[in-house]
């Protein structure tokens, strides 16, 4: 007997490709069929045949309060109650640009869009506007949206000029974003003194996120911030799943570096579609209507969405919210890589803020060929052994984990409980 998922999964193929709004959902990585969820509070999903999970994906990293908090689910309520939509400026937007401005001081200004994609094509466009250069110039592993110029791979050659990582993408826009590798030092030097004064800007996770975890090395981040501000090329942080995850004024907090252009998304609209750009006055001054750089859209700015984002801000500023909320997913990754080690399984588990990664390699990979060597059949394994024991990783082991304020011991208890059967069953 097919179980309503399943069922559910079945009727969505029908009329949407591949049952799923979003690639990552299809199970696509790790095989099997997803479940459909109809339920979430706090740190717990409920599926539609009525199992119960301890959540770790928190929609990508937007529920860092917890599911259906009642802070901002009485926020949107009462937003919604008032009006949905007016396309037309509110006084909740100016709140929640004063908002990030103070928590991220490299932001001076901001445009609120409805997605993290339409924050990095912006900052694209932005910085190619604002330069009148054409080079972008993007790593390998780290993920910013489908924005054509961003959907690119490493070509091949030293200073690899991107090919198309999807069909659709013109080889011609590809050939203008320049691929290198997370972490690579002296091929950044090398970029630079090749090709620094045709570079519009830099895009990078300052903490990549979308290779799995991979933590910047000591050096990385300065040496774009140097050679960016030597060759007159704009830096941008694309923090929409780092920013008030690895810290509350997000990476470039963490690791002191102020960035030209930073894009958020995810936490700022609290599970709603909220994206933004922001940065330094004198480029924001660029985008339309006061400068030449169009952007615009019907829903940016959303007042409920924007609620939602304003009540999570405030939740996220509470005080001792980041550090438990870091202890918490520490104790979670001492725990998975003590279980590990106890069940003799090659592994490895790192976190930062309340992001983590889980890797079937001895060491925490440090670049996109490194987690390459991690045992995906393996990962695979485990996760399909942990969501048979109610514990719901990332589908995929090139995505990052994520911990709410919500999980506490009992959570992490059962799940390292989980992990020792899961590591014994491998
Ligand atoms: P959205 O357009 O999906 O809101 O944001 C794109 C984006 C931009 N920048 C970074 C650093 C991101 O992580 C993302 C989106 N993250 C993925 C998770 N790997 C969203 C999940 C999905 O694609 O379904």
């Amino acid at each position: 007997m097919k179980s309503r998922s399943e069922q559910l999964f079945a009727r969505a193929r029908e009329r949407i490709p591949a049952g799923v709004n979003s690639p990552v959902r299809a199970f696509g990585a790790v095989g099997g069929s997803p479940p459909f969820f109809e339920r979430a509070s706090g740190a717990w999903l409920w599926d539609a045949d009525g199992r119960r999970y301890i959540d770790y994906v928190g929609s990508w990293g937007p529920m860092v309060a917890g599911h259906t908090h009642p802070a901002v689910v009485e926020a949107v309520q009462a937003a919604a109650s008032r009006a949905l939509s007016f396309g037309a400026p509110t006084e909740a937007e100016v709140e929640l640009a004063e908002a990030i401005c103070r928590l991220v001081p490299s932001v001076e200004q901001l445009r609120l869009v409805s997605s993290g994609t339409e924050a990095t094509m912006t900052a694209i466009r932005l910085a190619r506007g604002h330069t009148g250069r054409s080079l972008i110039a993007k790593f390998e592993g780290c993920y910013h949206g489908h924005a054509d110029s961003l959907l690119v791979k490493a070509g091949s050659g030293a200073l690899t000029f991107g090919n198309p990582s999807s069909a659709g993408v013109p080889a011609e826009v590809a050939s203008l974003t320049l691929v290198l590798n997370f972490n690579d030092l002296p091929q950044v030097e090398k970029l630079f003194q090749e090709k620094g004064k045709q570079i519009a800007c830099v895009i990078v996770e300052p903490v990549a996120g979308n290779m799995n975890l991979v933590l910047p090395k000591p050096g990385f981040l300065e040496s774009l911030r140097e050679n960016c501000s030597r060759y007159g090329a704009v830096l941008i942080f694309d923090e929409v799943m780092t920013g008030f995850r690895v810290a509350l004024g997000g990476a470039q907090a963490r690791y002191g570096i102020r960035p030209d252009l930073t894009t958020l998304g995810k936490v700022i609209g609290g599970g709603l579609p909220v994206g933004a750009v922001g940065g330094r006055r004198e480029i924001m001054q660029k985008i339309a209507p006061l400068g030449p750089v169009y952007q615009a859209g019907t829903l940016s700015g959303n007042p409920v969405a924007v609620a939602a984002g304003l009540a999570t801000l405030k939740l996220v500023e509470e005080k001792d919210f980041q550090a438990r909320i870091e202890k918490t997913t520490q104790s979670l990754v001492d725990g998975l890589n003590s279980e590990a080690k106890k069940a003799k399984i090659e592994f490895s588990a790192q976190s930062i803020g309340s992001m983590f990664g889980l890797y079937f390699r001895a060491l925490p990979p440090t670049t996109f060929a490194e987690v390459m060597q991690c045992d995906k059949e393996r990962f695979n394994r485990f996760f399909h052994a942990m969501l048979a024991r109610g514990i719901y990783f990332a589908p995929s082991a090139y995505e990052a984990g994520f911990v709410s304020a919500a999980h506490g011991a009992p959570e992490i208890e059962a799940t390292l409980a989980a992990a020792r059967a899961s590591f014994a069953s491998l």
